[in-house]
């Protein structure tokens, strides 16, 4: 074990790996590997997650750079947390930690930005994913920008998918990014993951190198096991794209999108509720959740490319993440949390917000016991 690793993670990791991910020679692989600590040491807290950390540091189909950086400054921000509890929480749930680095490739400029380069850190990402899963832990991937979804989503839908179950995914984000290729005015890819997912087809060019990649895209991320509809819910919508509400309101057949104007209406413990129960009626029997930090209002996370003025506040962060603990954890296969951008935080609070909500989503309650009133 280098210093450096002693320095972060002290005498309780051991170095260990690297591992199959290593054989697709894109990235490097650092896996630390520690025991979950006894749950019973701490009574009248949840029992742990299992968690396994894969940090993607991959910010190439972003709006801008910044995010690959996101997964250190987590890391780091939980380790060296001043408040007890929250690094409490993460030593109990988070047991090994995985790395995806993307090796620079040439960009071929008429295609999809950084086609090739993406495509390959969503495989790496797909292959760590699948031996967390195998190991039957937690996935939680940290971003990176939010295409690295295609590395843990698929996965996830098809290993709940072979125990004869059916995955929904709950995309907790200012943006629905359903674009595709012809609809995105920028052209990332971190618009798109769901389209992806969907396998949208698009005739811009059909004989066009953009369409080819996509194509190629959506057959090696999804492996022919496309996603449905019905499997998506968004929360916290507020910066959707003309085509992308078109898209929602007639081609997204039993899927719920909840943007922050219900939010404002009834509430976030009642908007929780309206997905709870589309979950129990959509015939979803797991839950992926994908987590942007541009959710989130500037004021509290400015650390992210996309940020969008009107987000969720602090509290409702953590209501969400409390309710999501209490209510829906046995179903929880994974997660991500993506765009934290430390280049463009303010003292560092964006990293700190991402660090306390996941605290939350572990359990961590302000008294040990929950509200109880
Ligand atoms: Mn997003």
């Amino acid at each position: 074990m280098s210093a450096l690793v002693q320095f972060f993670f002290g005498s309780n990791f051991k170095a260990v790996g690297p591992d199959s991910a290593q054989r697709r020679k894109v990235t490097g692989v650092i896996t630390l590997d520690r025991k979950y600590p006894n749950a019973a040491a701490h009574p009248g807290i949840m029992r742990p997650m299992k968690a396994e950390i894969v940090g993607v540091l991959f910010d190439r189909c972003g709006k801008q750079p910044g995010s690959a950086l996101g997964p250190e400054a987590i890391r780091y921000a939980f380790e060296r947390h001043d408040r007890r509890d929250v690094r409490l929480m993460y030593r109990r749930n988070v047991g090994q930690w995985h790395e995806v680095r993307s090796k620079p490739r040439s960009e071929d400029r008429t295609g999809l930005r950084y086609f090739n380069e993406a495509l390959a850190c969503y495989i790496a990402t797909q292959d760590h994913v699948e031996a967390v899963l195998g190991r039957g832990h937690t996935p939680i991937v940290l971003g990176g920008d939010h295409s690295v979804a295609l590395g843990s989503v698929p996965v996830a839908h098809r290993h709940v998918q072979k125990q004869g179950g059916k995955l929904a995914v709950l995309w907790i984000d200012a943006h629905a990014d359903i674009n595709d290729p012809h609809s995105s005015h920028t052209g990332n890819l971190h618009g798109m993951p769901i389209a992806a997912m969907l396998g949208r087809d698009y005739s811009e060019n059909p004989e066009g190198l953009k369409n080819h990649q996509w194509k190629r895209l959506i057959k090696e991320a999804m492996q022919g096991e496309l996603m449905s509809e019905g499997q998506f819910a968004w929360l916290g919508l507020r910066d959707v794209d003309l085509g992308e509400a078109r898209t929602i309101a007639k081609g997204m057949p039993g899927s719920m999108p909840i943007s922050m104007e219900v939010i404002d209406r009834h509430g976030l413990l009642v908007a929780f509720e309206k997905f709870t129960k589309w979950f129990a009626r959509s015939g979803c029997t797991h839950l992926w959740i994908s987590f942007d930090v541009d959710v989130l209002d500037p004021v509290l996370a400015p650390g992210t490319g996309t940020a969008v003025r009107g987000g969720l506040s602090y509290r409702e962060a953590h209501l969400l993440a409390e309710l999501i603990n209490e209510q829906l954890f046995d179903k929880l296969v994974g997660l991500d949390v993506v765009e934290v951008n430390p280049i463009l935080d303010s003292n560092n609070a964006t990293v700190r917000v991402a660090t306390e909500w996941l605290a939350s989503l572990f359990g961590k309650r302000i008294l040990p016991w929950g509200p109880r009133v």
